[in-house]
């Protein structure tokens, strides 16, 4: 069994544990008003299975999966209306804590928000959906805690375990853009602001 890592990082990842917990509430908020305009919604991916996270978008684009492929689109499929725009609050988390991993200057342009419930998972799998690999992709992590599985460039690499919680933020670029990763099955639990959920916040330059 691999053991959890507390205060250490796989390498090519930076782990900044609680960088956004002063914000939390803030960032919880918006998130929610932002599913209130581009509602949460499980997607199916292009062979036909459904994914066991619900996720909504905003900013210039979003992530879609259908039967149709993955791809970025500009419209909300399911409102037909533009992404809501992304909440400053978003911004600014994503664009201090890319500095403080040494990507300064990284301006998001698309954020993939994600809702986990307990069971929910997210199998391994490379984020190449984006125009420009040379920026960084940054996570939050929001509510129930989750074990984030760090692979390699193959798919066969063994992947590191890490327990992300709430506030907390992780970001990865360069080489290790395109490493495989996932989210193991969810925990039952309870956060106090929401409840048996785990939101995921990923920050990418997708356009
Ligand atoms: C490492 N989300 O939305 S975020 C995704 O917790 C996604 O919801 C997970 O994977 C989640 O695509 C993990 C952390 C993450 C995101 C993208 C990566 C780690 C990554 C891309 C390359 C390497
Ligand atoms: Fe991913």
């Amino acid at each position: 069994m691999t053991p959890d890592l507390f205060g250490a990082a796989p390498p090519g990842l930076t782990y900044l544990p609680g960088f956004a917990l002063a914000e939390e509430a803030a960032l919880i908020a918006a998130a929610l008003d932002v599913a209130a305009a581009a509602p949460l919604r499980v997607m199916s991916t292009p062979g036909g299975r459904k994914m066991s996270a619900a996720m909504t978008n905003c900013g210039a684009a979003g992530w879609v999966s259908d039967a149709r492929g993955y791809r970025y689109e500009r419209h909300d499929p399911l409102t037909g209306r533009l992404w809501p725009e992304m909440p400053k609050l978003f911004v600014k988390l994503a664009q201090a804590a890319a500095a403080e991993a040494g990507f300064a200057g990284f301006s998001p342009d698309v954020c993939l928000i994600n809702r986990y419930e307990p069971g929910a998972k997210m199998a391994l799998h490379q984020d190449r959906d984006e125009a420009d690999f040379s920026a960084p992709i940054v996570s939050v992590s929001l509510g129930l805690p989750a074990v984030f599985l760090w692979g390699g460039a193959k798919r066969t690499d063994k992947p590191a375990r890490l327990t992300l919680h709430s506030g907390d933020v992780v970001a990865w670029g360069g080489t290790t853009r395109l490493n495989f990763h996932g989210v193991a099955p969810l925990r039952p639990g309870r956060h106090a602001l929401l409840g048996a959920v785990r939101l995921n916040l990923t920050f990418r330059r997708a356009l």
